[in-house]
């Protein structure tokens, strides 16, 4: 199977994080691509296809605010990585704020996601990863897979969060309608919601969302991810959310899969993207679930049994010696 890497990726490098009240190291960390590199036997470098797809998912105004915010935080004299502290309340007025707090807050949704001098080209070239193993599929490829580092599934079309700031998966998405599948499936099976991902795809019946996560009313991003959000208007219908509880295990989370992989069939989707995250293992320090390294081969398997042609797209894991191996087995699946 072929692989997709930029070294530039590796660039972003946050050095804290906001995590239960306390500066912490920064979890995502560009060791977790060496890990996964070294098991996969390395990857290729992305041709530039522009910031065109990109753009078919981003807002341009988000995309030009990330492109400059780390000149504008050095430029209002702050040192280190730009962190928000200040979002504004849904209703409130959509004010046009020239501040840098201000700003940040209309264009993140959370304290965990630093942003520094690096981020954009880091996060340009994952989603420049993301369109090459989506061609490589469109091209015939029956799967790809892209080291999306730093990852996507929860940036919307104008917010950054969750160590994420463009959606490659969304972005992956779009370029498949574009190239002319009629319908597209996301399956989505990193331990945390993909709220971006569903927010992009809300209202629209061409791409359906499927997500298994652990259960939002325990767990990060907490807003979003509930079994009753499945959709509004040309979208009502097309997301599917299945929360498991903390400590699941392989027979839980196949059979939820299970359920998932039938809603992809029964909706008729030509192109399946998988937003694969390894942080269900049951090694990784901010997760809560008790997946096994040899249990991703078995979920892949279920995956591939699907027939659909499949772009793997990484997201989440944070086990970061472990997690090669269990990138490994969940593409040996395959
Ligand atoms: C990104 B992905 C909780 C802090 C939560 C953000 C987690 C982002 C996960 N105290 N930090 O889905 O793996
Ligand atoms: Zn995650």
């Amino acid at each position: 199977m072929r692989a997709f890497f930029d070294s530039r990726q590796r660039r972003h490098a946050p050095a804290r994080e906001l995590h239960n009240g306390g500066f912490t190291d920064y979890a995502e960390t560009p060791a977790r691509a060496q890990s996964i590199l070294a098991a996969i036997g390395g990857a290729e470098a992305p041709e530039d296809r522009g910031l065109g797809p990109i753009l078919a998912v981003h807002d341009a105004g988000y995309v030009e605010f990330l492109q400059t915010l780390a000149e504008r935080w050095a430029a209002a004299g702050r040192p280190g990585d730009a962190i928000g502290y200040v979002w504004p309340v849904v209703g409130r007025r959509p004010l046009r704020l020239d501040r840098i707090d201000a700003l940040i807050g209309r264009y993140s949704f959370d304290a965990s996601t630093p942003i520094t001098a690096d981020t954009w080209t880091s996060a340009y070239w994952s989603a420049q990863s993301a369109l090459a193993a989506t061609h490589a599929v469109l091209d015939g490829d029956r799967a790809a897979f892209t080291l999306c580092r730093p990852p996507g599934h929860h940036a919307g079309a104008d917010y950054y969060g969750g160590y994420c700031h463009l959606n490659a998966a969304a972005v992956a998405a779009q370029a498949a309608r574009n190239a002319g599948k009629a319908k597209v499936a996301i399956l989505d099976i990193d331990y945390h919601h993909g709220n971006g991902t569903q927010d992009i795809f809300w209202a629209r019946g061409d791409v359906f969302y499927a997500s298994l996560h652990a259960d939002p009313a325990t767990d990060y991003p907490f807003y979003w991810g509930h079994a009753d959000e499945v959709g509004e208007g040309d979208g009502r219908g097309a997301t599917l959310n299945l929360p498991l509880p903390q400590g699941a295990t392989l027979d839980a989370f196949r059979r939820a899969q299970g359920r998932a992989l039938e809603a992809i069939a029964a909706f008729g989707a030509k192109l399946l993207i998988v937003s694969f995250g390894a942080d269900t293992y049951i090694g990784d320090p901010i997760s809560a679930f008790r997946i096994e390294t040899p249990d991703y081969a078995i979920f892949a398997r279920d995956i591939a049994a699907a027939g659909l042609p499949t772009v793997i797209v990484m997201e989440g894991g944070y086990a970061v010696d472990a997690l090669g191996a269990n990138v490994a087995s969940f593409l040996s699946g395959f």
